[in-house]
């Protein structure tokens, strides 16, 4: 049998389990993941090596309403990220009744020249009746070429998932080296790393407000030293991204340390920084900083 090998954009609204799905099916952690919407900001690509085969899947960020020049690069990300894909998967969360904006988004989508599945995810929160009555709701998308109802954590009905994807692959070029899991660098995935804690471990607005850059990595024999600085938007953000006697900042420089450890292989001495940047998430220098240059899409 041939080699075979294509690309395949992964999109939905926010928080529907987009990026836990590419970290199920490749085993290996590419994108960050968080309870919170809007975790991922970048158009980032995961790499899957099953025999015979190569799938570059493409992570976005949810689809949702622009309010500031980040919104608007994570707005072009998702638009880009279906140039020259050969499959679409459009993520739904099926622990709800599905959004009218699914419905109509699945409808675009489906008009395009590539083919659409739509991948219901979260099932392990519903029941059987329930998900039955929404799942008829996609039937009137006529060009919608399969459904597959899967839950990403639970790592559930993954495997007729991933034998459809495998039979729309058409290309036989192999594009990334085996050990290439991504297209992204260890500074960004660095600094991904210390974001995705301070997702996990602030209140809503903080960490929304929240760009993280990795100053410095210097490589010696027995450890790593990394410097980052954490950018946030207000002061009263840094007091709290800090806490009571640095309590906070220690908590996030710790856990973060043990994830980065955990992706270099190599112990790590972390070293960060907190400063206030007011409105960064409108001031395209600022911006590409963080790595969100308009021109990295
Ligand atoms: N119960 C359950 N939770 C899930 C499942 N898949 C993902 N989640 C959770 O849903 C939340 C969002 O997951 P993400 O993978 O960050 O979602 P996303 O679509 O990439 O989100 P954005 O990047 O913000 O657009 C996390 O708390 C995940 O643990 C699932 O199958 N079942
Ligand atoms: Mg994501």
């Amino acid at each position: 049998m041939s080699f075979k090998s294509g690309f395949v954009a992964v999109v939905g609204q926010p928080n529907v389990g987009k990026s836990t799905l590419i970290n199920c099916i490749i085993g290996k952690k590419v994108s960050i993941v968080s309870p919170k919407p809007q975790t991922t900001r970048n158009k980032i690509l995961g790499v899957w090596n099953p025999p015979g085969a190569q799938v570059v899947f493409v992570d976005t960020p949810g689809i949702h309403k622009s309010k500031t020049a980040l919104d608007d690069f994570m707005a072009k990300s998702i638009e880009s990220a279906t140039d020259g894909i050969d499959l679409l998967l459009y993520v739904i969360d099926g622990s709800k009744p599905f959004k009218p904006n699914d419905l109509k988004m699945l409808e675009k989508y489906a008009e395009n020249d590539y083919p659409v599945f739509a991948v219901v995810n979260k099932i392990d929160l519903n029941n059987y009746e329930n998900l039955m009555q929404e799942l008829a709701k996609l039937n009137a998308i006529a060009k919608l070429e399969e459904v597959f109802c899967i839950s990403a954590l639970a790592n559930k009905n993954l495997e007729p998932l991933k034998e459809h994807i495998l039979k729309k692959m058409t290309d036989n070029v192999k594009y990334f080296s085996d050990d290439q899991l991504t297209d992204k660098t260890f500074g960004f995935m660095i600094a991904e790393a210390i974001r995705e804690k301070m997702l996990w471990m602030l209140d809503d607005e903080v960490p929304h407000g929240v760009g993280v850059v990795v100053d410095e990595m210097r490589d010696y024999e027995k450890f790593e030293q990394i410097t980052a600085t954490i950018y946030c938007e207000k002061e009263s953000h840094k007091n709290i991204i800090i806490g009571k006697q640095g309590n906070m900042i220690k908590e996030i420089g710790k856990s973060s340390r043990l994830a980065i450890e955990k992706m270099l292989q190599k112990q790590v001495n972390l070293s960060l920084w907190v400063k206030v940047k007011p409105d960064w998430r409108n001031k395209a220098s600022t911006l590409g900083n963080l790595g969100y240059a308009i021109d990295e899409i």
